[in-house]
């Protein structure tokens, strides 16, 4: 598709706009699709009764199919000529309105192994950039994301901190596990019809935010967990997996991340 979408991007007076050259592109790809496997109109019918159980379902589900099938693409794509470190996607759960903290996200006690996370900011040049507002988030022991439930409310494994003069904050927090995707929901059936693992490896998500950059979202991953093949999203990239080092109390990962001026 990108090939076809290129070479007619040369020739682009047959499109009126950029979206009906890419939704163009679109639907040519899935006909090309439909010819090319032979696809039945009772299977095109299933197909759309999937699409059909979105209506109703929990609000991230509309998300959570599109980030786990192509979100990593388009960052892969701007990668190509950014300068920054690299992106890593998003995902479905992000929330606006996390807490502001300062060294730690509030967990459950008792629950999960303490873990620090500590990030440093840099510009291409190297120097370090103070300010940067970082949206932290990641899942509870269980695999769950906070915010989506009245019992586990949004100030849980979510903050946002701002790094210091050296560029830099420490978090504490618990170390999250594998996630799972949800089963229950549409998202989760089309994965067990297509037989394909619904799981990812564990992970902390960022969004890191200064006025006159461009934004930074990426994801960390530890070396020493499952999944880092085969993740259901193919989220992972050599670049974002960190060692996990053991400081008694503590198991820590330091995070380098280079970020960008809007105008370079
Ligand atoms: C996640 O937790 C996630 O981070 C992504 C990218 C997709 C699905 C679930
Ligand atoms: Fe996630």
């Amino acid at each position: 598709m990108t090939a076809t979408m290129k070479s007619n991007a040369a020739t682009n007076t047959q499109y009126k706009n950029r979206t009906d050259e890419v939704i163009s592109a679109l639907i040519d790809a899935v006909r090309g699709v439909i010819r090319e496997k032979g696809v039945t109109y009772e299977e095109y019918r299933a197909a759309v009764g999937v699409l059909n159980q979105y209506n109703g379902a929990a609000p991230y589900e509309v998300n959570l199919v599109c980030d786990m099938f192509f979100e990593q693409a388009v960052h892969d794509e701007e990668m190509k000529h950014l300068k920054s470190s690299i992106t890593v996607l998003k995902g479905p759960y992000f929330l606006e309105g996390a807490p502001e903290v300062t060294d730690s996200l509030k967990t459950i006690p008792g629950q999960g192994e303490p873990f620090k996370v500590r990030m440093s900011i840099k510009d291409t040049q190297g120097n370090p950039i103070e300010g940067v507002v970082v949206d932290v988030w990641h899942a509870n022991p269980e695999g769950t994301y906070s915010g989506y439930f009245d019992d586990f409310p949004i100030d849980y494994f979510r903050g946002k901190v701002t790094t210091d003069t050296a560029g830099q904050f420490s978090l504490k927090t618990t170390k999250p596990k594998e996630y799972a995707i949800p089963m229950g929901g549409p998202t989760g059936k089309i994965l067990s019809a297509m037989e394909r693992s619904e799981w990812r490896p564990a992970h902390v998500h960022f969004m890191c935010k200064k006025p006159g950059y461009l934004t930074h979202i990426t994801q960390s991953y530890f070396e020493d967990h499952s999944f880092i093949d085969g993740d259901v999203v193919d989220g992972v990239r050599p670049e974002v997996i960190y060692k996990v080092k053991d400081e008694g109390d503590y198991q820590a990962i330091d995070i380098e991340i280079v970020m960008q001026r809007e105008d370079e």
